[in-house]
């Protein structure tokens, strides 16, 4: 048997299973995938009813429910502009809350964790596509080096507890996701959730023009959130090791050709400025997923297919 993976670990269908970040886009994602593979013993907690950078209510909320599996899909996140005006709080609210209910979890004797990084973990000038093995060999983008710092230490805060302690506690680092619930702030959401956002807005104000930030030219990897919850319910029925695993579609493209695709879906035929005042960020992070292939997973919704998805999604919940 691969060391990599485990038949003994396998979920029962009445285990107790806290989804840490319930209501986020990844969060609510994976929610919905347990709920319809059948798995009926979920925790979950509102912000209000349980504040997860809270380190005692952590700690009692863990030994009164003390879950068999942990999710932790919470995290400050944030688009180029928040994680380069903020971090300070993406470093210090993503150390407090994951150190929280990582050391939570393993006091009450969760029998597994799926840590949920980020593929900006990895170096600006990475090997393309990024394998694991790039992870703490170069210096990280500017722009999220906040954001990085503290998934890394998320990282290898599992790794710690697996080499000490023996527990199984695994990380999986997901490429740039969007799908329902995503978040569609101009100044703090991710590009494709700007851009569907900002082409909705030009075509019903028929505007002539539609302000793309950068120079258009970084390429992207973009995964539906649904395809990221397949994989890490994948991953905690069969991955048991604490090195990490890439979670991605294996094909990037460039914002340029994001924005056109957007736009075509949207039905916004006017101009594209260009502000390059605005940062661009990382040149190319385009995720080496063959691990996870070689595993057995693969993604299910191509790009355009997920853009109308989210379009429809945005159209029901966000535009008025
Ligand atoms: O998704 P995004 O905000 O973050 O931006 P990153 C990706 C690219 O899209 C950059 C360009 O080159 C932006 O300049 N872009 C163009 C825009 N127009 C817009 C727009 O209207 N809004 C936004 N937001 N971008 C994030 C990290 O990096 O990736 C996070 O900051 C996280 O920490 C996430 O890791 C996965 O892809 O550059």
């Amino acid at each position: 048997m691969s060391r990599l993976v485990a038949l003994t670990n396998r979920m029962q269908k009445t285990d107790k299973i806290f989804v840490a970040g319930h209501n986020g886009m990844v969060g609510s994602a994976i929610t919905r995938a347990l709920q319809s593979a059948g798995f009926s013993n979920l925790l979950k907690r509102s912000r209000a009813e349980l504040d997860l950078a809270d380190s005692r209510a952590v700690s009692d909320f863990f030994r009164k429910e003390k879950p068999h599996i942990v999710i932790f899909a919470a995290a400050k996140v944030g688009g180029i502009k928040a994680n380069n005006d903020f971090p300070v709080e993406f470093l210090t609210d993503n150390l407090r809350i994951q150190t929280n209910v990582i050391s939570s979890a393993h006091e009450n004797g969760a029998g597994k964790l799926l840590f949920l990084g980020s593929s900006c973990i990895y170096p600006k000038y990475a090997p393309q596509p990024i394998p694991e093995t790039a992870l703490l060999t170069g210096p990280l983008e500017p722009t999220n080096d906040a954001y990085a710092i503290a998934k890394i230490a998320g990282v290898k805060l599992c790794q710690a507890y697996h080499r000490e302690y023996g527990a199984n506690f695994i990380s999986a680092m997901p490429t740039n996701l969007y799908g329902p619930n995503d978040n569609f702030d101009l100044e703090t959401s991710h590009v494709l959730a700007a851009l569907l956002r900002k082409a909705h807005e030009a075509k019903t104000k028929r505007a002539r023009e539609l302000m793309v930030w950068g120079t258009g030219e970084p390429r992207r990897e973009f995964l539906h959130v649904d395809d990221c919850a397949s994989a890490c319910l994948f991953l905690l029925e069969k991955y048991d090791s604490p090195e990490i695993i890439n979670v991605g579609c294996g094909e990037d493209i460039t914002i340029r050709e994001l924005v056109a695709l957007i736009c075509e879906v949207v039905g916004f035929d006017g101009e594209l400025t260009w502000d390059t005042t605005r940062p661009d960020g990382t040149p190319r992070k385009l995720l080496d997923v063959s691990k996870l292939r070689g595993l057995g997973w693969q993604p299910r919704i191509a790009l355009r297919d997920g853009i109308v998805r989210t379009y429809d999604w945005f159209l029901k919940n966000i535009a008025q």
